[in-house]
């Protein structure tokens, strides 16, 4: 069992205020967000004007659904910097994820957007249980993913001591767990099973170490492994949520008194649940896609954002005191982005990659595994006839045909071009022409998703 632990506010009466006055001060925010990039971004002025709608159209909350949504594709359509709302030179980081073509989304900060966003990390462990004067070994990547430095800035500002250990490495990180006596982890929830049965191979019993607290979150995971970790390390397991193109984490997070759906940092991102198919609001309660208006960055704020995160909302009161509502697991996603241990991939960026290389068809398919504790993906594709022939293919067996050094010269060329397109060890495998599926006029599924669901 666990000790039972209680969140710390950061900002008692931000996160407890009554909800009347938080909707005056998200209205506030709102509308000069709204006057700033209708005079900063083009790109968002075209769309008002197409839209018919002028800053000072927006006089209550409700107006928000008047100003068009932005979706992944005008970040695309503007790479890299044509949605900042500033000169790079008052830009003082950048990062990036995944984009739906070869390309990413690239996010930026001014200083202040740094400020605000070690404010909701700190809040993020603060909620889970996190102490001043505690240490946290950070295990989310650091670099252009934003899961590494957000979470490193925000421990600093609640004055914990981070240990800075990056993703990876399992036995460097059991290492430090015993020596250092750590009591909060940040890391994927795929990466905290692994960790977990690391530890209990080792012999690990509950009470060996300092750890209390992990705080999961960059993919989606389930209730039962929030039990596994739980019941297995003595822990607590809470989920924080996040997206690049809102902060990175920070937008949400769970209190540790509920664990029942992550609070939304309102006073700083504004929510809306939306009918994917139809773009209309959904009744609280209900799933729908996740849109999120950013009312207070200033390098690239974000209007009516369409995550394709699938999940609900609960305003109801907590037990916690926080007047934040909560939303719920991310249940799917609207459009095919797979995560895979934290990163990622849409099947189109495997398409383009592809596209480039010699002597192979159009006709791929993405398969993805759990290996042990982690995902893993295999790439399919089918090579051309003429290679087929020119290596004596259709005499041999797929063993033999498989090993011809032509083919593994062809694969490992293959397996590195994925690796550098997707930030990503991929598992290449390549078929004899006319092998793979191929459309029988309805939607060819081009990934096959092996990985346990959960019942
Ligand atoms: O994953 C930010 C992050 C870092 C969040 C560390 C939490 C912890 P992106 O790489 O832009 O940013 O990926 C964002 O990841 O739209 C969701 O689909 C998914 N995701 C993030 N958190 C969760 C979660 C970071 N707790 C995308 N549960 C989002 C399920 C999550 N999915």
């Amino acid at each position: 069992m666990a000790v039972a632990l209680r969140s710390l506010f950061l900002n008692e009466e931000i996160e407890t205020m009554p909800r009347d006055r938080l909707e005056r001060l998200q209205l506030e925010r709102l509308q000069r967000i709204v006057d700033y990039v209708y005079h900063r971004v083009p790109h968002y002025r075209r769309k008002m004007e197409t839209a018919g709608v002028r800053p000072s159209d927006i006089r209550s909350l409700a107006d928000l659904t008047r100003l068009p949504f932005t979706t992944k594709a005008d970040l695309r359509d503007t790479y890299p910097f044509g949605m900042f709302a500033l000169p790079l030179n008052q830009v003082i980081r950048i990062h990036a994820s995944s984009g739906t073509t070869g390309k990413p989304t690239v996010v930026g900060y001014t200083r202040n957007d740094l400020e605000v966003w070690a404010e909701v990390c700190a809040r993020c462990l603060a909620l889970s249980g996190a102490r001043p004067g505690e240490m946290l070994q950070n295990a989310y990547g650091y670099g252009l993913f934003t899961g590494g430095l957000g979470f490193h800035y925000g421990a600093e500002k609640l004055g914990m001591t981070v240990v800075p250990v990056s993703a990876g490495n399992t036995a460097r990180q059991l290492m430090l767990l015993r020596d250092f006596k750590p009591h909060v982890m940040t890391c994927t929830p795929s990466y905290a099973l692994v960790i977990t049965d690391a530890l209990l191979a080792e012999g690990y019993r509950p009470g060996d170490l300092n750890l209390r607290v992990f705080i999961l979150g960059a993919e989606p995971w389930t209730e039962g492994m929030r039990r596994e970790i739980e019941e297995k390390l003595g822990v607590h397991a809470v989920n924080v949520y996040g997206l690049s193109e809102v902060i990175g984490p920070g937008v949400a997070n769970e209190c540790i008194e509920a664990k029942n759906g992550s609070h939304i940092f309102e006073d700083h991102f504004l929510v809306e649940v939306v009918d994917p198919a139809t773009g209309e609001p959904v009744p609280p309660g209900q799933v729908g896609e996740l849109v999120f208006t950013t009312l207070t960055k200033e390098a690239l704020p974000v209007i009516r954002y369409r995550t394709g995160d699938l999940a609900s909302i609960d305003p109801t009161p907590c037990v916690c005191g926080r007047t934040f509502v909560r939303m719920s697991r991310v249940l799917g996603r609207t459009d095919d982005m797979l995560i895979i241990r934290g990163v990622n991939v849409f099947p189109s960026q495997v398409e383009a990659a592809l596209v480039g290389l010699p002597h192979l068809t159009p006709h791929y398919q993405l398969v993805v595994t759990r290996e042990g504790r982690l995902d893993a993906l295999e790439v399919k594709v089918e090579v051309s006839e003429d290679f087929f022939r020119q290596v004596g293919g259709e005499f041999l067996s797929g063993e033999v045909f498989e090993g011809l050094e032509a083919v593994q010269g062809l694969r490992e060329r293959v397996a590195h071009t994925l690796k550098e397109a997707l930030g990503l060890q991929v598992k290449v495998t390549l078929a004899p022409p006319g092998t793979l599926p191929r459309s029988e006029g309805g939607k060819l599924r081009r990934v096959v998703d092996m990985r346990p669901k959960e019942a």
